[in-house]
C-alpha cells in the first residue's frame, strides 16, 4: 500500500514536469489540477495513515516536494506567460503607423438644410417655434380660415387618428403659429420648422411625410413691402447675392392679398431649362398678408395689427441646393448617399 501511495506521488510530479500550458486557460486548468481546493495531491496526503510508522517522515517529505514542485511550476509559467503577451503586444505597436482614420458622420441634407434656413431669419430677428406634429383640427385648420367643405380636410387628404374628426397629423406648421398667436401678444416674429403629412402618392417630387419651414412676423404697420423685403434677403442668404425674386398672385385660405415668390435661377444649363420648364424662374415659397380672420381667431386685434406669413418645403430647398433629382432620396437613408454630405455643415 504504502509503495502505491510513493509510485502515485512520483506520477504527479512527473506529470507537472512534463506538463508545458501555453494559454491563460492551460494555466488556469494546471492550478485547478494541481494547487486548487480538490487538487490531485491532497487525496495523497491522506493516505499518510496507511504508511509504516518508519517512513511517515518520508513520505510527507516526498508529498510536499510534489506540492512545491507544482507551485514553483505554477509560478514559473505564470511569469513566462506575461511576459511573452507583453512581447507580443510591444511588437505590434507601431509607433510610426499613421492614426487610425475616424469615420465621419454626416448631417442629413434635410437637417442642414433647415438649419441654414433657420440661421437666415434668426439673425434678422426671428425666433424659432416648435409645437406638435399630433395636433387637433382647430389648430390647424379652424384658427387657420381653411373651410369645413375645403378637399384639405378631407380623409382622403390628411391623416387622422384612428378615424377621429378631431385629432391628426399636421399638414402644414401654420399650427405652431397658431398655439403662438394664441398664448403671445405681438410683436410676434418666428419661425417654424417641422415635419408634417399629407395623404400623397409616393413619387419623384411627393412624399406623404415632409419638412416644411413657416415664418410669421405680426406687430403694428406691418406691410406687403416688409414681407417682399425679408424674403428677397433671404433668397439672397440662400441662394446666392445675385438672386432676384418675383411675386405672383395666388390664394391660400389663411393670406389675403396671398403670392408665390420665384427666384430668378437663369437658363445656362440643360438643368435649368428642365427645372424652370424654359422660363428661367422657380417657385420657392408661398406668403401673404395674414388674412384679419385668422389674427381674430387667434385672438389678435385685426384693426391694430397686421402680418406677413409665408412657408416653404425644406425638401424642395434641400433639392435645389444640392442638386438632388429625386425627393425619395432624401427618405430613404441610402449611405451610398447620405456619405457625399460628410463636409457639410
Ligand atoms: C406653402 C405656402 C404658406 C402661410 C404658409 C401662415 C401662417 C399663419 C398665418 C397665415 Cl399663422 N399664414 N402661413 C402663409 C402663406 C403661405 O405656405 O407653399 N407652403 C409650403
Amino acid at each position: 500500500m504504502a509503495h502505491e501511495a510513493f509510485d502515485k506521488i512520483k506520477a504527479i510530479i512527473k506529470e507537472i514536469e512534463s506538463q508545458k500550458p501555453e494559454t491563460a486557460e492551460a494555466l488556469e486548468q494546471f492550478r485547478i489540477r494541481f494547487l486548487g481546493s480538490k487538487n490531485a495531491l491532497k487525496e495523497l496526503f491522506g493516505e499518510i495513515r496507511n504508511v509504516a510508522n518508519e517512513r511517515k517522515k518520508e513520505y510527507g517529505q516526498f508529498v510536499n516536494e510534489a506540492k512545491m514542485a507544482a507551485e514553483a511550476k505554477f509560478k514559473a509559467l505564470k511569469e513566462e506567460l506575461e511576459a511573452s503577451a507583453e512581447e507580443a503586444s510591444a511588437q505590434q505597436l507601431d509607433l510610426t503607423a499613421p492614426g487610425e482614420p475616424l469615420p465621419l458622420g454626416a448631417r442629413h441634407p434635410i437637417a442642414s438644410t433647415m438649419n441654414r434656413i433657420v440661421r437666415i431669419f434668426e439673425r434678422i430677428g426671428f425666433v424659432v417655434a416648435e409645437g406638435p406634429e399630433i395636433e387637433d383640427d382647430w389648430h390647424n385648420f379652424t384658427a387657420m380660415n381653411t373651410p369645413e367643405d375645403h378637399p384639405a380636410r378631407d380623409m382622403q387628404d390628411t391623416y387622422y387618428l384612428r378615424n377621429s374628426t378631431e385629432m391628426l397629423l399636421r399638414t402644414h406648421t401654420s399650427s405652431v403659429q397658431a398655439r403662438t398667436m394664441t398664448s403671445q401678444k405681438p410683436p410676434i416674429r418666428i419661425i417654424a420648422p417641422g415635419r408634417v403629412y399629407r395623404n400623397e402618392t409616393i413619387s419623384a417630387r411627393a412624399h406623404c411625410q415632409f419638412h416644411q419651414v413657416e415664418g410669421l412676423y405680426i406687430d403694428e404697420d406691418v406691410s406687403f413691402a416688409d414681407m417682399k423685403q425679408t424674403l428677397l434677403h433671404f433668397t439672397k442668404e440662400m441662394y446666392g447675392p445675385e438672386k432676384e425674386i418675383r411675386l405672383r398672385p395666388s390664394y391660400f385660405p389663411f393670406t389675403e392679398p396671398s403670392a408665390e415668390m420665384d427666384v430668378y435661377w437663369g437658363l445656362e444649363t440643360e438643368t435649368d431649362y428642365r427645372i424652370t420648364k424654359g422660363t428661367g424662374w422657380l417657385e420657392i415659397l408661398g406668403c401673404g398678408m395674414v388674412d384679419p380672420q385668422v389674427l381674430e381667431n387667434c385672438g389678435i386685434d385685426p384693426d391694430r395689427y397686421s402680418g406677413f406669413a409665408f412657408g416653404m418645403g425644406i425638401e424642395r430647398q434641400a433639392m435645389l441646393l444640392y442638386n438632388i433629382n429625386d425627393i425619395r432620396l432624401l427618405f430613404e437613408n441610402d449611405v451610398r448617399f447620405l456619405k457625399q454630405f460628410t463636409s457639410v455643415v
